[in-house]
């Protein structure tokens, strides 16, 4: 390589617009897909509000309770599939290219595609709230047969858009997860082994592998659904010689994998970011690493503990109580590991690293309740009831969403070339932290004490812990106002980013703030060395000195 040609000079910015338009850039795509991500965080949130005001007393008295079914449908619905999944498949746009140094996705425009599906399953998903017949009303699960009833006996009804819509987000996530897992393995930069590859590109590789392994049990068991729902089919009719607890198994065998596609990216996060803020070099990073496919390899064998009481034999029950348990081993590889990098270091407690050590922390606690629900006779007395939602809340919301938190404060400079304000990054942490555990704790005492989910009124004995969890929420529902004003205001007038301003080692802080369209373009540095090499001297890249006093100039003269 010609020590002349460094990377090439960023194009001046292109304006609003291409956040707007069928872009193919992927850097482009990913805000896009995180800016509508949280477009619809707001309307789940909005209803997770309504949720709560109705349960802060025992009787059902602010919203019908056909409509409280169809609320809480689309709260689960929208939160997962609307915002969780295209948030997590944004910061796989902006993060894979520009950590393992390619131009872009394999596949721009069917990454483009991939994304413009989202705002049309969402729309759809949302007009089936309000279509004569009312909305989905089963849960985000719509089990048969509640499900295919259709009472109003509509061709066009709630239920049935709500299918067409889960279908179709299968198809976007399938069309992502084809994009991210040939990147990874296809456009490696020179020297960047397997092992020199960031851990969130090891998450992200394991996590697309599910999506691919499981979508299309989803989509088929879905399009079963709607068959029986629209054209009265009997693959769900015992009637018609056809077995409900099918679609469970549909339904589960990719939903369990799911919650790995959710967490696993967020592990990666940790995995990147707890090096940095405290000095150190990950733990064990190889075991790290390979823990997230052993997680892969478990994580498709537990999916009937979602259905110990759904009738499923005794032999089953046994066997996928053991399997579930085992995952406890990888998880718990990561999280020493975590530890073991946060031990003696020099730890800096900015915003990204407070999202980071809240997620651990809420983490630990969830897995520790998932333990307890993966024990049959512990899970039988207490499915279906609050403890069950205490529990994946604990997960979603307190690891998964401050992961997510996490890396937005942490890359922001580096995509927008803004730095977001610590005071506001803070502010927004402590409300979300004490927030999330006054709403989901309370959940578990409610739910030991029989509590069931689904209801809009409830045993009086029941109002104390619900009143601590609604207040909790109304908390959490203001924390995001700190978080968008933040966002919004250092996106426009943030104080200007340099290249790294965290000091990070990582191929995309050997980019300009914001990168270039094509990120190094012809000249893609050769990876010498592993990641997270902290306090061990050693360059990651051939060169890196000139690349980073060359962007140093570029900024001086900026
Ligand atoms: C402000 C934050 C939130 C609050 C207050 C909240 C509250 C609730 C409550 C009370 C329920 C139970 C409703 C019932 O059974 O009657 C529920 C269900 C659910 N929530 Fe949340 N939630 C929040 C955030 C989230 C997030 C971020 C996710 C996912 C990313 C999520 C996913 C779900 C799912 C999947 C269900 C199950 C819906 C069903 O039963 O079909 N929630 N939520
Ligand atoms: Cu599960």
């Amino acid at each position: 390589m010609t020590i002349a040609t460094f990377p090439p000079e960023p194009k001046p910015e292109q304006g609003w617009g291409r956040y707007f338009g069928f872009c193919t850039d992927a850097k482009v795509i990913g805000i896009q897909y995180i800016v509508t991500a949280f477009f619809f965080f707001l309307i789940g949130g909005l209803l997770a509000m309504v949720i709560r005001g109705e349960l802060i007393t025992p009787q059902s008295d602010l919203v019908d309770r056909a409509v409280y079914n169809g609320i809480y449908t689309m709260h689960g619905t929208i939160m997962l599939f609307l915002f969780t999944f295209p948030v997590l498949n944004g910061l796989n746009n902006l993060l894979i290219p520009t950590m393992i140094g390619a131009p872009d996705m394999a596949f721009p425009r069917l990454n483009a595609v991939a994304f413009w599906l989202v705002p049309i399953f969402g729309f759809l998903l949302i007009a089936s709230f309000f279509v004569p017949g009312g909305p989905a009303y089963s849960g985000w699960w719509s089990y048969p047969p509640v499900s295919i009833q259709n009472p109003a006996g509509n061709l066009i009804n709630g239920q049935g858009m709500w299918i067409t819509a889960v279908a179709l987000s299968g198809v976007s996530s399938i069309m992502g997860a084809i994009n991210f897992v040939t990147t990874i393995l296809r456009m490696r930069a020179p020297g960047m082994t397997f092992f020199r590859m960031p851990v969130f590109c090891w998450t992200a590789l394991a996590a697309q592998s599910l999506q691919l392994i499981g979508l299309p049990a989803l989509t088929g068991g879905a399009i079963m659904l709607l068959m029986d729902l629209t054209f009265g089919t009997s693959f769900y009719r015992a009637e018609g010689g056809g077995d409900p607890v099918l679609y469970q198994h549909f339904f589960w065998f990719y939903s369990h994998p799911a919650v790995y596609v959710i967490i696993l990216p967020v592990f990666g996060i940790f995995s990147e970011l707890f090096p940095v803020y405290s000095r150190k070099p990950l733990f064990g990073y190889v075991y790290v690493a390979l823990a997230s496919f052993i997680i892969v390899g478990l994580g498709l064998i537990v999916w009937v503990h979602h259905m110990f009481p759904s009738g499923v034999a005794q032999w089953m029950r046994n066997l996928f109580m053991v399997t579930t348990m085992l995952i406890a081993v990888p998880t718990g590889v990561k999280v020493f590991a975590w530890l073991g990098t946060l031990w003696g270091g020099k730890l800096r407690l900015t915003t990204p690293m407070l999202f980071c050590l809240g997620g651990l922390f809420n983490f630990v606690f969830a897995g520790i309740t998932g333990i307890m629900l993966a024990t049959v006779p512990v899970d039988i007395h207490v499915s279906n009831t609050y403890f069950v939602v205490g529990h994946f809340h604990y997960v979603i919301y307190g690891a998964a969403v401050m992961g997510i938190f996490a890396a937005i404060y942490h890359w922001f400079p580096k995509f927008i070339g803004r730095m977001p304000y610590e005071g506001l990054g803070k502010l927004h942490f402590l409300l979300t932290f004490i927030g999330a555990n006054l709403n989901f704790l309370p959940m578990h005492p409610l739910g030991l004490m029989g509590m069931p989910r689904r209801v809009s009124s409830y045993d009086p004995e029941f109002t104390f812990w619900n009143v601590v969890a609604s207040l909790g929420a109304f908390l959490l529902g203001v924390s995001i106002i700190p978080f968008l004003l933040n966002m919004l205001s250092a996106w426009i007038r943030g104080p200007k980013a340099t290249h790294n301003p965290w000091n990070a080692i990582g191929l995309e802080w050997l980019l300009p703030s914001p990168p270039p369209e094509d990120n190094f373009g012809e000249d893609v540095p050769t990876v010498i060395s592993r990641p997270y090499g902290y306090g061990l001297g050693k360059p990651l890249v051939e060169h890196q000195d000139e690349i980073e006093r060359k962007l140093e100039l570029q900024e001086a003269s900026a």
